[in-house]
């Protein structure tokens, strides 16, 4: 058995004061650093939009952030501003150690499609290159911990699963949304995808 943690864009933008914050999104973190130790491998994932994106509602005119548009893979949550390249609001938590990431995964880069999972984008078959990275590794067993559970950690945990890892999700180092009943929603697709919620 070989393992991996894979932490999900702890990032400024989703802690206190960021464009798109999880209440309590830092507490997290010194646990997140704790649970490296007992990895293999640690990849981070950092959600890194170009300005504009088309999942921000002040892309699309007249809309609400937290409204919901139809973009050509389907019904896609418009977010504020957040994550775009190169801004503090992007950066990792400050506290968060980065030292022993093997790789940190860029995603939401594509303009016209967002990505919540570190797996693929969410038209559901474009790849990020993580399921390559930790066959290579030898990696079988996955456990996500990060922001935000019922969005990017939610949907990186049932695309691992359904390509075969092992997946954990430790849900008290994550921190949720909540957007419209989105967390109950997101537990019950994943226990039905097979991922254990710890
Ligand atoms: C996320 C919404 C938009 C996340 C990223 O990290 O869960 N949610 N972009
Ligand atoms: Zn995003």
């Amino acid at each position: 058995m070989t393992n991996a943690l894979i932490v999900i864009d702890v990032q400024n933008g989703f802690c206190p004061g960021g464009n798109l914050a999880v209440a309590g999104g830092d507490r997290i973190v010194p646990g997140i650093n704790a649970l490296m130790e007992d990895f293999d491998h640690v990849i981070l994932t950092q959600d890194w939009h170009p300005k504009g994106h088309s999942s921000f509602a002040s892309s699309h005119s007249g809309a609400q952030p937290y409204s919901t548009t139809q973009m050509s893979y389907g019904p896609q949550t418009l977010w504020p501003d957040h994550c775009v390249q190169g801004t503090e609001d992007a950066e990792f938590h400050p506290g968060l150690r980065t030292d022993r990431a093997r790789a940190i995964v860029r995603k939401g880069m594509n303009s016209a499609i967002d990505s919540y999972s570190a797996f693929f984008e969410n038209d559901r078959t474009t790849p990020t290159g993580l399921d390559g990275l930790l066959r290579t590794l030898g990696v079988t067993d996955l456990t996500l911990v990060g922001l935000a559970t019922d969005f990017c950690v939610a949907f990186s945990a049932i695309d691992a699963a359904r390509l075969g890892f092992a997946v954990t999700v430790r849900q008290d180092l994550t921190g949720a949304i909540d957007l419209d009943g989105s967390l109950a929603r997101a537990r019950d697709d994943m226990a039905a995808a097979g991922v254990t919620l710890a």
